[in-house]
């Protein structure tokens, strides 16, 4: 649909050349100067960094325009199979290193902006993170689109440009305050918008049945209130390759007539109204990483990304190939980020056969061979549902829809397991009750060809348990695809020092092909080698110690160790089980126990979703102890602690690198796979973790010698769930019950009286999901053999150097070759590089 205040019109041919823009300094002086003059409308008077950020974006990202082009015109040209990444959640975090390492510009503009007076990486500071996603599933979505483009895969991203994202979090008196993210404020210079691929979405009306002029009964949704959607689309650059992929994103609008009709009828104030109530559906990203609290907005947040982007796909579908469909799951390929964007199933399902007028068989055909569908967590509580009566509310149409594909699947449950009706209860994607709900993750797993999880346990435990009805009935269409990262962002970019000797030692290549770090091996007991190691990794230390100095006023010595957890705050993360080996820690010092102390200093930071109380009382107890020991000056040195505020994935490309210890500590059998510890990995620090989701496959790439594995696995945890009782832990375990004691006597609460009983409680009760007294004892044990290790800098340096030596496997170009090679099956597609395309 082509909105309607822009005609179309044909361009003069010498308007859509698009010569190369040359990217040697002195050109870039001239375009930074040209966009801070003439575009910003800046002077010498007007010195604030985000103005010369900005102009900065805007040299780099015109010089991305040409291979933009030319990748999106390639692909027309081929006709090739395409997928379509379906994401509520994109944490792209800022962009400018990122395009500069990508389009190989980097060099050029430090000694432009060197000649210019001015700092890269000053600049880099003043850039908002596009923060569009709570955490680990977010960040995955940005890390695959740059594996795409690097690969030059015909991949597109779909999502919603919320205006405002992840909120910011700031702590005041130890506790959580959120506050708004307005991060479009200042100005977006990478997006493009446009409008004249804007497609309307339906809300709300009913669903009838008509008769159509051959006299064949059809459905079509009538007397919906529409909204807009329209498309702004992201550059993703490829690797130093000519490829940039798209990432488009949807911003909804008011209809033009929606506005006018009322207008007409002398209703200004009420039609600017419903201009805002229908622009709120894109306003704001909820902040919920675990639990789904059946909002209405969230449902038309989930129904626009559906709707939109299939919309998009079928335009451009229709604008080659016509009304003929035969070949559209051969071209077309829909990979689902979680069940988020799971309402595209039953609406592909009404495009092709309310508007394209297929037959149900076909259609169904079409669909079941293009959605594929990814997990990415086990806990129950985040199993979407929603109730039937919002779907029949605002997607009357769809409702009907999802009954109908019910409805014929339990038949066919019904022939495969005769008179099993329980099964059949089990397995209906409609969970009955007083208030029926629809199942969104049975409706994907029904519709898919391919159900992946994202770690090797995590996929295991979904078919013997969450899927194993589904696995039974289609043992073919579940498999794994382990987590990855990219080493462009979380290696190269955020690790200058590292990416300076991996360069030296072994050559460039691991840029593009992680698993030749593996030449690191021979170098690991080199002690020259190791010396400039370790000289790096003191440097980055220094660096992440000053950023905790300015955002927390805490002082960390980099001469200790620096252990850091850093995750969304979350009960089955265990923080709190990192919270009472410090106490611990402190209690050992308060009590001489110093002998051979290794001195840490230990970070900590993550959000809490606003409305979970026990994740925010566990930043508050945090908080409490950091303070109670900062200002101790018994412990100095030995100890310090931090949380550091509004972690985000700026953040994090100063803290990996400067991290000797990753914490990584989950309940086993509850964390899908987690990214952050493949972040620390590649940047050289050591895991202590259990055996859960892809710190199984870490401990198995570096081996048990170069990894401190403790703790329950999934099936002790399982068996012990029934028996556990952790009050006798506490009183058989002399040091924990020390850490008890000074919880529960207020130590750390002396003027906030009952603070953290109820924390106190959940570590005492039987039915803590969590069993974090179980692994107090392991994990204690497993600390002190870090701090013993840590001071043989030697050995350290050696685990070091092995443990990015064969973090290969944690690229996520070896994961997207994975989905790739075995669902996707999209060739990859070089650009041409000419000039005019026309
Ligand atoms: C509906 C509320 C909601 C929102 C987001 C429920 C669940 C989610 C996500 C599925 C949570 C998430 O981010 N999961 C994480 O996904 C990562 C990428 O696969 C994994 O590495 C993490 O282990 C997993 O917790």
């Amino acid at each position: 649909m082509i909105s309607k205040s822009l005609k179309k019109s044909t361009p003069p041919a010498n308007l859509t050349k698009l010569p190369p823009l040359s990217m040697d300094a002195d050109e870039l002086i001239k375009d930074f100067k040209r966009y801070y003059t003439y575009h910003l409308g800046r002077d010498k008077s007007c010195r604030l960094l985000h103005y010369a950020f900005l102009a900065l974006a805007m040299v780099q990202k015109e010089r991305l325009m040409a291979r933009w082009r030319n990748t999106r015109c390639t692909y027309k040209e081929c006709d090739s199979r395409r997928v379509h990444y379906l994401s509520m959640e994109y944490l792209m975090g800022r962009a400018l290193s990122n395009a500069m390492l990508n389009l190989g510009t980097e060099d050029e503009t430090i000694k432009a902006l060197g000649q210019l007076g001015m700092d890269l990486e000053e600049l880099e500071s003043a850039e908002l993170d596009a923060g569009l996603g709570n955490g680990g599933l977010g960040r995955l979505a940005a890390c695959f689109l740059d594996s795409c483009a690097s690969l030059q895969l015909p991949v597109i991203g779909y999502g919603i440009r919320y205006e405002y994202g992840m909120f910011r979090q700031v702590i005041k008196k130890g506790e959580q305050r959120e506050e708004p993210d307005h991060w479009l404020e200042t100005g977006n210079p990478w997006e493009l918008e446009r409008p004249e691929y804007s497609q309307r979405i339906r809300y709300g009306g009913r669903s009838e049945v008509y008769a159509d002029e051959k006299g064949d009964l059809r459905h079509r949704w009538v007397e919906s209130r529409d909204v807009l959607a329209v498309p702004f689309d992201v550059p993703i650059a490829g690797y130093k390759n000519q490829t940039v992929n798209t990432l488009r994103l949807w911003r909804a609008m008011a209809t033009q007539e929606f506005d006018l009709g009322e207008f007409n009828a002398g209703l200004y104030p009420e039609s600017v109204a419903a201009k805002t109530a229908a622009e709120h559906i894109t306003m704001v990203l909820y902040p919920n990483d675990s639990s789904e609290n059946g909002k209405e907005l969230r449902l038309k947040q989930q129904y626009f990304l559906a709707s939109a982007s299939l919309k998009d796909v079928i335009r451009r579908w229709v604008a080659i190939h016509g009304n003929e469909f035969s070949d559209f799951a051969a071209k077309n390929c829909f990979q689902l980020n979680d069940t988020h964007p799971a309402f595209a199933v039953p609406e592909l399902m009404r495009l092709l056969v309310d508007i394209h007028e297929l037959e149900w068989d076909e259609a169904w055909e079409i669909t079941t061979k293009c959605m594929a569908y990814t997990n990415h967590t086990l806990l129950p509580e985040a199993l979407e549902k929603w109730p039937v009566r919002l779907f029949k509310q605002w997607l009357p149409r769809l409702l009907d829809v999802v009954y109908e594909i019910n409805g014929r699947f339990l038949s066919d449950v019904a022939a495969k397991w005769p008179g099993d009706t329980q099964r059949q209860q089990r397995m209906s994607v409609i969970e009955e009750g007083n208030d029926p709900q629809v199942r969104m993750a049975y409706l994907a797993i029904i519709a898919s060809y391919s159900i992946n999880g994202v770690a090797a346990l995590h996929s295991k435990l979904l078919v013997s348990g969450l899927f194993r009805d589904f696995y039974e009935l289609w043992p073919e269409k579940f498999n794994n695809k382990t987590n990855g990262v990219t080493q462009r962002r979380w290696l190269a970019a955020c690790n200058p020092g590292l990416r300076g000797l991996l360069d030296k030692t072994i050559g460039e290549t691991w840029c593009t092909n992680l698993d030749e770090l593996k030449k690191l091996v021979s170098h690991a007991s080199d002690s020259t080698f190791q010396k400039q190691w370790q000289q790096v990794k003191r440097a980055n230390k220094q660096r992440l110690a000053e950023l905790v100095k300015t955002e927390c006023g805490v002082i960390f010595n980099p001469d200790s160790l620096f252990e850091v957890q850093v995750k969304r705050m979350h009960e089955y993360k265990r923080q709190l089980l990192s919270a009472l080996h410090v106490i611990h820690l402190y209690d050992r010092i308060k009590n001489g126990d110093i002998n051979d102390w290794q001195p840490r200093c230990i970070l900590f930071g993550g959000k809490a979703a606003p409305g979970y109380t026990m994740a925010k009382s566990i930043i508050k107890l945090i908080s409490n102890i950091a303070e109670v020991i900062n200002r101790d000056s018994e412990v100095g040195d030995k100890l310090k602690i931090a949380f550091l505020p509004d972690y985000r994935v700026s953040a994090m490309e100063m803290i990996c690198p400067g991290t000797d210890l990753s914490i990584q500590i989950s309940t086993a059998g509850k964390e899908a796979s987690g990214t952050g510890n493949m972040k620390f990995m590649m940047n050289g620090a050591l895991t202590i973790g259990t055996m859960d989701g892809a710190n199984i496959e870490i401990l198995e790439e570096v081996g048990e010698e170069n990894f401190f594995l403790f703790g329950l696995d999934a099936d002790e945890v399982t068996k012990l769930r029934p028996q556990y009782n952790p009050k006798m832990i506490v009183e058989q375990d002399r040091d924990l019950a020390r850490v008890m004691h000074l919880l529960t006597s207020g130590h750390f609460n002396q003027f906030e009286p009952g603070i953290f009983d109820s924390i106190i409680d959940s570590i005492l009760n039987p039915y803590d999901q969590w069993l974090v007294a179980a692994d107090f004892r392991a994990f204690t044990q497993a600390q002190q053999q870090v701090s013993q290790e840590y001071q043989d800098q030697k050995n350290w340096t050696q685990k070091s150097i092995l443990n990015v030596a064969y973090s290969g496997k944690f690229s996520s170009d070896r994961t997207i070759r994975q989905y790739n090679e075995e669902i996707w099956k999209v060739p990859p597609t070089t650009p041409h590089t000419s000039i005019d395309n026309d």
